[in-house]
């Protein structure tokens, strides 16, 4: 099971010189249920506490007019985790849109958006052919994110964005 570490010099980093660094709209608002947003997430986010597989969860995430949550900053990332550890959910694992179904090691996130964080190499060494589909992993003291078998039952997180583009 490769632990995936963020890089937290990289994605500081790369939100100052990417989209992070662009104004917010702060007049748009989430629809209900979702949070965000605001100076530091660009898009809306909803935990589901439902427990199914990657497949089912994004295809519950696309009816609700969004897709799996994609995490490109450590703001992104805290606020996921803070959302799946407030819940007391049964799963530590909350699914992400990060998988590599299509090309074995060819990390890509459903909303099309680019990988802007890295595996570590340990990680790297340690994934498993059969694991192809990214979870939030909350466990204290294991925080960060594991890829797992897509049809393990995990809650999940979607993500919207909203239809003025603000990012
Ligand atoms: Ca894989």
């Amino acid at each position: 099971m490769g632990v995936i570490t963020v890089s937290v010099l990289a994605c500081v980093l790369l939100t100052l010189l990417g989209t992070g660094a662009l104004p917010h709209n702060h007049h748009d608002t989430c629809p209900s249920g979702y949070t965000g947003p605001d100076s530091t997430v660009p898009h809306c986010y909803r935990f589901v506490r439902k427990q199914m597989g990657w497949q089912q969860a994004l295809d519950y995430c696309k009816r609700d007019q969004g897709t799996l949550a994609a995490v490109h900053s450590v703001e992104e990332y805290q606020l996921l985790l803070s959302m799946v550890k407030q819940t007391q959910s049964t799963s530590a694992y909350a699914w992400v849109g990060l998988n590599d179904l299509e090309k074995e090691g060819n990390y890509v996130w459903t909303d099309g958006s680019s990988v802007n964080w890295f595996w570590s190499e340990s990680a790297k060494a340690q994934q498993w052919g059969e694991e192809d589909c990214v979870a939030l992993n909350s466990y204290s003291g294991a925080e960060g994110f594991d890829d797992i078998k897509c049809d393990s039952g995990c809650t999940f997180v979607c993500m919207r964005v909203l239809p003025s583009g603000v990012a």
